[in-house]
């Protein structure tokens, strides 16, 4: 599986992830045995340079192939996709695994730093590597394809008649109510708007045991790509997967360590206030004021990003002043329209307008009559113009902000189109999630004014309501984009083991996000599987990274256009100058480290949580306030 620098597509199953994809069935693709090269006598730089072109040229082709297939198969998941998509990923993986092999021989030479840069990247870009052993990236890619179609594919049955009213929400009036089956984008939907504790119990453990379904597959997966890994010279695949920052695996796991610690506090007050707000709401025996929070309360299946109860959690007891899921449904926005104001953002900044391809090739909304893939994602086929968004967009505000994400993504990989295609990536992965993110922090009230979709701005009273739903969503993730990769490296480590695999997830669950499952898990489950990324083998720290990056491109920007206002209030709508000056760090691609990049656009080499700290400074003397008498803590 290939990702990162290597990838034309960010966040899709197997194209974040050239090779995620895989079928249960089909011969073999047939490739020569990979040959471990080790011996470098002899070998030069021009040796080197001449390498490092038959690469170039060969992932071009390659890649291009690649993308298609993948796509086909996430728009149309059958057995036919299924099929070609694992088959190509095989190939695929093997392609790049012998590329990496094949640098090894020049590890001694002395070269120049774009040529080694280039070298390491043919191996940190292998996301799942398998060993050359015969038979070996096959089976990993016909794992990981199946582990993809039955995530994308899942669903849970419950009792028709007592959903009614809530399937009847989210599939509108024609929508066939009957069969008491609930698909895993539906599931979503559900947790995000039931507020009954029950049916909230029952739809979530419902899915989580869905999951376990997936757990063979997994662990074996882990077995075939940490064999790959030691074959590349690292520990395990956690240890690749920490090699990817311009330092040194250990310093990168203490780089998040002490960026959590910075923002640490935020998320301990917004948990004491939302666990009080929730007792309120569903008293003791529910929302107990003494132990974690129940994780299906928080509007969303996997407890990550809690917006959407933004309803339950009020502040001074005000209601919700910019209420965006209304606003969009009653100015006729759907999820064209949704789309089209967020690349006029884009556009404002002065990046140029989509291609018509974009139109006529993206999903935008769910298919009838066929499974897909729903969880979103960014492409770039053709590693130049043939740029795409696969959505399942529903009108709201979450999709909005998604929007954004998406179309961050397709920006980024048009700046840097014109790299070599080795360095066609993010300064690293964290900055390719950051950017759509950056600019959505710009939706400030006045924007939304601007562009017509609120008549008058709501007054600064109403700026505590606002920050507390940014920081439902901002702050609520930054715990969990730590942990799905701190549970994974120990899984890739053989600290957790499929025995526990449970056991290990919900430790982390509970210890840095402070909440536990609403019904008794089985230590042997797999609970961590019905989250999107984790079947899907994509990296997660990068989310994480993001949350904390996009504030501080987002702080950068507001001072260069000069705002000396709240943070929270600027928008840089408009901005040519803020365009072009993170257009100059996006065309930079991954060809230089990401403080390099970092610094062209904030001038700062350091990531760090002080601009996201001071975001948030009016909420958090308010929460400090009101958490003051209680106590906080699990
Ligand atoms: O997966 C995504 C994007 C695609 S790269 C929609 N995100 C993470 C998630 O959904 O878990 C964006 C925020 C975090
Ligand atoms: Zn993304």
């Amino acid at each position: 599986m290939i990702s990162s620098k290597m990838r034309r597509a960010i966040g899709a199953f197997g194209a974040v992830s050239l090779i995620a994809l895989a079928a249960g069935c089909g011969k073999p693709a047939v490739t020569p045995p990979a040959k471990v090269v080790d011996d470098a006598a002899g070998a030069t730089a021009e040796d080197a340079a001449a390498f490092v072109d038959k690469v170039e040229a060969t992932y071009r082709e390659a890649f291009e192939e690649a993308s298609r297939i993948q796509w086909v198969n996430s728009t149309y998941i059958n057995f036919d996709t299924d099929w070609l998509a694992a088959k190509n990923a095989g190939e695929i993986t093997k392609m790049a695994v012998d590329f990496a092999n094949e640098a090894a021989k020049f590890d001694k030479v002395e070269l120049t730093p774009d040529l080694r840069r280039k070298l390491d990247f043919m191996k940190l870009g292998i996301t799942l590597p398998a060993p050359t052993r015969d038979g070996a990236a096959d089976e990993l890619a016909q794992i990981t394809t199946r582990l993809g179609s039955t995530y994308s594919t899942g669903s849970i049955s419950v009792d028709a008649a007592k959903y009614k009213a809530e399937l009847s929400a989210i599939r509108g009036p024609d929508g066939d109510l009957s069969d008491g089956v609930i698909r895993q984008n539906e599931t979503e939907l559900l947790m995000r708007q039931m507020r009954d504790p029950e049916k909230l119990a029952e739809v979530w453990t419902k899915w989580n045991d869905y999951a376990a379904g997936m757990k063979n597959d997994y662990a074996r997966m882990v077995e075939i790509a940490n064999d790959g890994a030691k074959e590349l010279g690292y520990s395990d695949v956690g240890a690749l997967w920490r090699s990817g920052y311009d330092m040194t695996p250990d310093e990168f796991e203490a780089e998040t360590d002490r960026l959590w610690s910075q923002v640490k506090p935020l998320y301990d007050q917004l948990h004491c206030f939302v666990r009080a707000e929730l007792n309120e709401k569903y008293g003791d025996d529910v929302a107990p004021l003494d132990k974690p929070i129940r994780a299906d309360l928080l509007g969303n299946m996997w407890a990550q990003e809690w917006g959407s109860i933004s309803d339950v959690v009020s502040v001074g007891g005000a209601g919700q002043s910019v209420d965006l899921d209304k606003i969009l449904v009653e100015k006729g926005y759907d999820p064209v329209k949704m789309v089209s104001a967020g690349e006029s953002f884009f556009t404002s900044l002065g990046f140029n307008a989509l291609p018509d391809t974009f139109w006529q090739r993206s999903q935008i909304t769910k298919p009838r009559d066929r499974e897909v893939v729903c969880h979103a994602s960014a492409w770039d086929l053709d590693s130049q113009d043939d740029l795409r968004i696969k959505m399942c967009t529903t009108v709201g505000a979450e999709d909005f902000t998604t929007i954004h994400h998406e179309l961050g993504h397709n920006f980024y990989q048009r700046a840097y189109k014109d790299q070599p295609i080795l360095f066609q990536g993010g300064a690293n992965d964290g900055f390719h999630e950051a950017i759509g993110d950056m600019i959505a922090l710009s939706i400030t009230p006045e924007y939304l004014k601007q562009i017509g979709l609120i008549e008058t701005a709501p007054p600064a009273s109403e700026d505590l309501s606002l920050l507390m739903r940014q920081a439902l969503d901002k702050i609520a993730f930054l715990p969990f984009g730590l942990i799905v990769d701190k549970y994974r490296w120990k899984i890739f480590a053989g600290e957790v083991t499929p025995d526990h695999y449970n056991d290990g997830w919900w430790a982390l669950r509970t210890q840095y996000q402070g909440i536990r499952p609403p019904t008794e898990r089985p230590g042997a489950g797999f609970d961590a599987g019905g989250k999107y990324h984790v079947p899907g083998g994509v990296p997660y720290t990068r989310y994480f990274l993001a949350r904390i990056l996009q504030f501080q491109f987002y702080k950068a920007a507001c001072d260069q256009i000069g705002w000396t206002g709240p943070l929270h209030r600027c928008s840089f709508y408009g901005s040519k100058d803020v365009g072009a000056k993170f257009n100059a760090m996006m065309e930079m691609g991954a060809s230089k480290p990401w403080p390099d990049a970092l610094e062209a656009f904030t001038g700062t080499r350091q990531m760090d949580g002080s601009a996201i700290i001071a975001y948030f400074k009016p909420l958090m003397d308010y929460l400090e306030e009101e958490n003051a008498g209680r106590q906080c803590g699990w």
